[in-house]
């Protein structure tokens, strides 16, 4: 035993109390989730993952449960749903179309358009750790939290005057997941560890490994190939271990550690040779021979190497458990709960979307069912795209890998669907994805019938050149992007009235402009397509240019970007969704698809479009705010766009509440709920506030765009911007009082303020900003339909400044 003396326990005690001040309160740390009881249902429990494996910890004390996921653990096989019937029918619906027989045209869609067998395959549970600990039932002290500044959580409670401590993380090192088992008593570990799977095939136990061999469903027609193993061993300091089919039984440990490995055949969305078990032994007896702190350190450096890039203040930590503090959000003054939210939203990125694991689906990685809602998969027309929208701004831009992945993916199996379906070159995919990287329309045309997508993944790769300025990444992914437009320039039609070149048939995305049982959603040259394509083949034009490259395609592109429908203000001074002014005052849905051109599409801006900004905020206002989860984080974004950051707070103050009836809100764990549990919406929320806290397109980087009057005081780092900077910022009151801009690739880094700043390297802006990262997104002419509303936009002043940067420079400006 170590004894100290007097003196240095007193200096140790001052110490303790000092670090638990400098975190906000005492025992209180401003990243940690905790609670007062175990998780009652999957919503109360808490995530672990590294982008391969996840976990849903629970925290019961007689039984502890960890909801298992593996990353590649989905129903059916390779495939994809190309109708090869439908040609003649998109040519139908096109002509019904311009002839204005709308219903026609949607009867005609959902007779002949629907999907043909599947709707795409489920993302699915692997099964779950169950741990029994008899005699645990009457417990007091409870606490189970999760860190998410180490990705490490933990549970603790006292039973029978013996303190006990599980701590649990997913090594992002090791890949497996690791449980720690320990008692303030000696020899008081007693437990028996299984697995279990609704999809297992045996379990069996063998040279002190529990192995657990499952097989993906059969769904929809397809057979389930999807081949997993799970496996468990354990190690124990004093007492033993046996193993055998039942389980793990570990008996009078002072502590053990659990490992955890999982791995499937798959190897891409075409391929499942690979052998699972073996995989899994691999991963097992690499990890096993480390011990649970060896890898928990080299987990957390690797996670914090992504979660310290950024740090937000927002106030102190208030010290009510998380769910306590999420019921009183809305009323109480608990800002330091929306930057946990921001910094929750990042956590969720690192442990969901890995370099080379798969892209984060609906649920992220985590799922607890066979057959999560819509399949758990890729929905993408909002939710996929909204998952990576804080990629780029907070700092994690690695982390898109799995989305360019799945990008590529599509462009392949996405070159059968442009030719079959619609005759054209190039490639498409419809409003989902799985990871067999389907391509056909799922769940009917009302909804399905959507070709553009793949000019909103493709921004996603020119927004990671713009963040970056990596021409590399930008000759690799360019054929990409030119193969979307290739299929846009081929279904392009010449629509009856204007003679604008439009996409149809298609949908505002999932939005019907004759509403009633029999609803019409088909249309032709709607508003967010409009957008999509102006802004991929404006996209395109830059490419080329800056690669040097390619000028006579990019020429054809701006012929026909010319004819492209402008955006219009339809009646009621609101941004149209349609080509026609169809739009109503009382409709509240949850898609503001036309509102892509505000965010992300970046294409409307204040200083430069006025009454597109005006009719953008007038469409919102009649949309109204409580939605759906991934509705209100969207709308917490173009509030922040619309430079309003009270409604903007209002709208995260909407979604941090209590889940109650069908509209959004949060679980007690954190997680978005659409309702049902949605992971787009915390993505999009952490989005919104690093929008709301510094905007980088329209030519500048915009300092604090939308403070809230409730964030009075409070200070972000590492935010990035456009062109490869960083900012870093203290405010108070609305004006800045520390910025320092960090310059990574060099350049001019044009900053718009609030405020005015005296610094002599600054210098007043003139012009054009002639950073090529921040070329402005021209527009066309806006139509104005009406005169009643005024369309003017009063803004507050603020001052442009331009500062000559080098790469790899610090820059204090104040
Ligand atoms: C789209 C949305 C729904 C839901 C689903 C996963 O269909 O309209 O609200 O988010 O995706």
């Amino acid at each position: 035993m170590i004894t100290f003396p007097k003196k240095q326990i007193l200096l140790l005690g001052i110490a303790i109390a000092f670090s638990s001040l400098a975190q906000g309160q005492t025992g209180i740390n401003r990243n940690k989730l905790w609670y007062n009881q175990p998780a009652a249902n999957w919503n109360q429990a808490l995530p672990i993952g590294n982008g391969r494996i996840g976990g849903m910890i629970f925290g019961n004390p007689a039984q502890e449960r960890v909801q298992l996921n593996e990353a590649t653990i989905w129903g059916g096989g390779p495939n994809n749903t190309i109708d090869s019937a439908a040609k003649p029918h998109i040519d139908e619906v096109r002509a019904l179309l311009a002839q204005k027989k709308y219903t026609e045209a949607q009867q005609a869609a959902n007779k002949y358009l629907g999907p043909k067998g599947n709707s795409g395959m489920p993302y699915q549970l692997a099964g779950n750790l169950y741990i029994n600990f008899s005699g645990h039932e009457d417990v007091t002290d409870y606490r189970r939290d999760l860190d998410i500044s180490n990705a490490t959580a933990t549970v603790s409670y006292t039973s029978n005057g013996v303190h006990y401590k599980r701590e649990f993380f997913t090594s992002f090192s090791g890949n497996v997941l690791m449980v720690r088992l320990s008692a303030d008593k000696p020899g008081m570990i007693n437990c028996v560890a299984k697995l279990q799977s609704p999809l297992a095939v045996q379990t069996t136990g063998r040279q002190g490994t529990v192995i657990l061999s499952g097989k993906g469903s059969d769904h929809e027609n397809q057979k389930g190939q999807i081949r997993f193993d799970v496996l468990a061993r354990a190690k124990s300091d004093g007492g033993t271990v046996e193993v055998d089919t039942a389980g793990i039984a570990i008996s009078k440990a002072n502590s053990a550690v659990i490992y955890l490995s999982m791995a499937t055949n798959f190897v891409n969305y075409h391929n499942i040779s690979a052998n699972a078990l073996s995989r899994a032994m691999n991963i097992m007896d690499k990890a096993y021979p480390r011990s649970f702190d060896e890898l928990h350190r080299s987990h957390v450096q690797l996670f914090q190497s992504y979660f310290n890039r950024v740090k937000l203040n927002l106030g102190s930590a208030a010290v009510q458990p998380t769910d306590e503090r999420i019921r009183n959000f809305a009323t109480n003054d608990d800002a330091q709960l929306a930057e946990l939210y921001f910094q929750f939203g990042r956590y969720l990125l690192i442990c969901s979307s890995q370099p080379g694991s798969q892209a984060a689906n609906l649920q992220g990685i985590w799922n607890g069912e066979l057959k999560g809602p819509w399949d758990s998969k890729y929905t993408i027309n909002i939710n996929t795209e909204m998952n990576y929208w804080p990629s780029e701004t907070t700092r994690l831009p690695e982390l898109n890998g799995p989305l360019f992945d799945l990008i590529s993916d599509v462009s392949v199996t996405g070159k059968a669907e442009a030719k079959v379906m619609y005759g054209a070159r190039g490639w498409m995919l419809h409003h989902n994805t799985d990871i067999w990287r389907i391509t056909g329309i799922v769940d009917g045309a009302f909804w399905g019938l959507w070709p553009t997508s793949n000019a909103w993944l493709c921004q996603h790769i020119w927004e990671h050149y713009l963040f970056t300025g990596d021409k590399a990444f930008l000759a690799k992914y360019y054929p990409v992007m030119k193969g979307a437009a290739r299929y846009l320039m081929d279904v392009l039609q010449k629509e009856p009235d204007h003679g604008w070149l439009v996409v149809s048939p298609s949908v505002s995305p999932e939005h019907e402009y004759i509403p009633g049982r029999d609803g019409v959603s088909v249309t032709a040259g709607a508003t967010m397509d409009n957008q999509l394509v102006y802004g991929l083949f404006t996209e395109i034009i830059h490419a080329a240019g800056d690669l040097k490259n390619d000028k006579s395609f990019a020429d054809s592109l701006a012929v026909l970007r010319a004819k492209l429908p402008p955006m219009q203000v339809g009646k009621y001074g609101q941004l149209q969704e349609w080509l026609d002014d169809l739009d109503r005052t009382d409709d509240d849905h949850r898609h503001v698809s036309h509102l892509y051109g505000l965010f992300p599409g970046n294409q409307i801006s204040p200083y430069r479009a006025p009454e597109l900004f005006s009719a953008a905020k007038n469409s919102l206002l009649y949309r109204g705010d409580v939605s759906t989860g991934w509705s209100m984080a969207w709308k917490i974004n173009l509030w922040a766009h619309l430079l309003d950051g009270n409604h903007a707070y209002k709208l995260i103050k909407d979604q941090i509440k209590p889940v109650t009836g069908r509209s959004g809100g949060t679980y007690p764990n954190f997680f978005d709920a659409h309702p049902p549990f949605q992971i787009d919406g915390n993505f999009g929320c952490t989005s919104g506030i690093a929008e709301m806290l510094l905007q980088s397109y329209d030519g500048s980087i915009h300092l604090l765009p939308a403070i809230p009057d409730d964030w009075k005081t409070g200070s972000v780092s590492g935010l990035a911007a456009r062109g490869g900077f960083t900012v870093d910022m203290e405010w108070a009151d609305h004006r800045i009082t520390k910025l320092v801009i960090h310059s990574g690739i060099g350049g001019n880094c044009r900053i718009r303020a609030n405020q005015q700043i005296t610094n002599s390297i600054l210098k007043k802006a003139l012009g054009q900003n002639s950073n090529p990262l921040y070329r402005i997104i021209d527009i066309q002419k806006p139509i104005i339909h009406q005169n009643e509303k005024d369309l003017s936009v009063k803004l507050p002043e603020s001052w442009l400044y331009d500062l000559k940067t080098q790469p790899g420079k610090t820059y204090r400006i104040i």
